[in-house]
C-alpha cells in the first residue's frame, strides 16, 4: 500500500518480562501437591510464540494511586511484605496458607500479629502459593495492563496486555484462583475517568474478584461467561441470580454455562450477552481474556474450538468500542499461541 494513512495502526501487545519472578514449585490442588504450577513463566513464552509480528509495547511504570483505588492498602502491603514476615518466622520458601478465616466465626475473626497466620486472612485457597518475587511480578501486570489502557485512551482502538499472574479472582482485601492483585478492574477503575465502562470476561472461571469490586458500582458493568460454578472454581459464585446490589443492581450479569459447551451455544450466550452490554452504552471496555474455554485446556471443561475463540475476538470487535483486552488463565501450552492470534485476529486490528 502506498497511501499510509490507509493502514491503521498494528495493534500493540504490552509486555514485561518482570512476571518470570512470579514461578512457584508447586501449589496444593485438592490436598495435593502439584508440580509444576498451571499458571507458570512459559506460558507467556507460547503466548508470544504465537504473535511473532506484532508491536510490541514495554509497561511504562505507574504509580501505586490506581492499585490503592482498588484494593485494601493492608493488603498490598501483606503481598510486598507478607512473604519475608513468614519466612523469618520459620515458613519455607512457598507461602500457602493451613488455615483460613470463615466468614461465619461469630465474632467475625481478627487479623492475627503471626506472620505464618496472617496468610489465611487475605488469601481464600491453597492453589495460589506466594513466593519471593510474586509481588514484583503481580505489580508489573498492573503496569501492564495500565500501559494498555493508557494507549486506549491515547486512541489506539484496542490494544492487548499480556497480563501474567492472572487477576480476576483478587478482590478488594483478599487474593486466590492464582491471582494477586485484579489488574483488570484496576484499569477498569483508570478508565471510568472517560465514562461507564464495561468489563466483558471470558475466562471459563468466573470473575468473583471483578464482580465483588463493582457490585454496588452503576458505572461499571461486569458481564461474565463461565462454567457453572456449582460444578467449577470458584465454586460460591458466578450464579444467574447474582446482579449486584443497591444503585449498582442490574450492573452485574452471570452467564453459567453447562460443562461440554461448545462453540454455537457458547457464541449464542455471547451474542445475547454483547446485546446487554451494548444496551449499557460504555466508553470503554477491558476484556477479562481467559483461553480456559477451550477444549484443548487442561482445567475448563467447556469445549470451545480455536475458531470458536477467533467469533469471540469478531464479537468484541462488533461492539465498535474503545477495548483494553488483558490476559487472565488458559494452560494449554501447546495451543495458548494460536489461541490468542485467533482471538487477536478475530478483533480484527492488523498485528503489524
Ligand atoms: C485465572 C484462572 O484461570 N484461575 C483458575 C484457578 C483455578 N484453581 C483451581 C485449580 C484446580 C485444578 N483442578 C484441575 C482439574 C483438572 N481436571
Ligand atoms: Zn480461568
Amino acid at each position: 500500500m502506498t497511501d499510509r494513512d490507509a493502514t491503521p495502526p498494528a495493534l500493540p501487545v504490552v509486555v514485561s518480562d518482570e512476571h518470570r519472578h512470579h514461578d512457584p514449585p508447586y501449589e496444593l490442588n485438592a490436598g495435593q501437591r502439584v508440580a509444576p504450577v498451571w499458571e507458570r513463566p512459559a506460558r507467556v513464552d507460547a503466548i508470544l510464540e504465537g504473535l511473532p509480528d506484532t508491536d510490541r509495547v514495554p509497561a511504562r511504570t505507574h504509580g501505586d494511586d490506581a492499585v490503592l483505588a482498588v484494593h485494601d492498602a493492608e493488603m498490598v502491603r501483606f503481598l510486598r511484605d507478607g512473604h519475608a514476615a513468614w519466612r523469618a518466622a520459620g515458613g519455607p520458601e512457598v507461602m500457602i496458607p493451613d488455615t483460613f478465616r470463615s466468614p461465619r466465626w461469630a465474632a467475625g475473626g481478627r487479623r492475627t500479629s503471626s506472620a505464618l497466620g496472617e496468610a489465611g486472612w487475605w488469601c481464600v485457597d491453597t492453589a495460589t502459593p506466594v513466593v519471593a518475587g510474586t509481588f514484583r511480578a503481580a505489580r508489573a501486570a498492573v503496569d501492564v495492563a495500565l500501559t494498555a489502557a493508557d494507549l486506549v485512551v491515547d486512541g489506539a482502538g484496542v490494544a492487548y496486555g499480556l497480563t501474567r499472574p492472572p487477576g480476576h479472582h483478587a478482590g478488594r482485601d483478599y487474593f486466590g484462583g492464582f491471582c494477586l492483585l485484579n489488574h483488570a478492574a484496576i484499569a477498569a477503575r483508570h478508565l471510568l475517568a472517560g465514562g461507564p465502562v464495561a468489563v466483558l470476561d471470558v475466562d471459563v472461571h468466573h470473575g468473583n474478584g471483578t464482580q465483588d469490586l463493582f457490585w454496588r458500582d452503576d458505572a461499571v458493568l461486569y458481564v461474565s461467561l463461565h462454567a457453572d460454578p456449582d460444578h467449577a472454581f470458584p465454586f460460591f459464585s458466578g450464579f444467574g441470580d447474582e446482579v449486584g446490589a443497591g444503585p449498582g443492581r442490574g450492573t452485574t450479569r452471570n452467564v453459567p454455562l453447562a460443562p461440554g459447551t461448545g462453540d454455537d451455544a457458547y457464541l449464542a450466550a455471547l451474542d445475547a450477552a454483547c446485546e446487554e452490554l451494548l444496551a449499557f452504552a460504555p466508553a470503554a471496555l477491558v476484556v477479562s481474556l481467559g483461553l480456559d474455554t477451550s477444549r484443548h485446556d487442561p482445567m475448563g471443561p467447556l469445549e470451545l474450538t480455536t475458531a470458536g475463540l477467533a467469533g469471540i475476538g469478531r464479537r468484541i470487535a462488533a461492539l465498535g468500542v474503545p477495548t483494553v483486552l488483558l490476559q487472565e488463565g488458559g494452560y494449554a501450552l501447546d495451543h495458548l499461541g494460536a489461541q490468542v492470534r485467533a482471538v487477536l485476529d478475530g478483533v480484527g486490528a492488523p498485528r503489524g
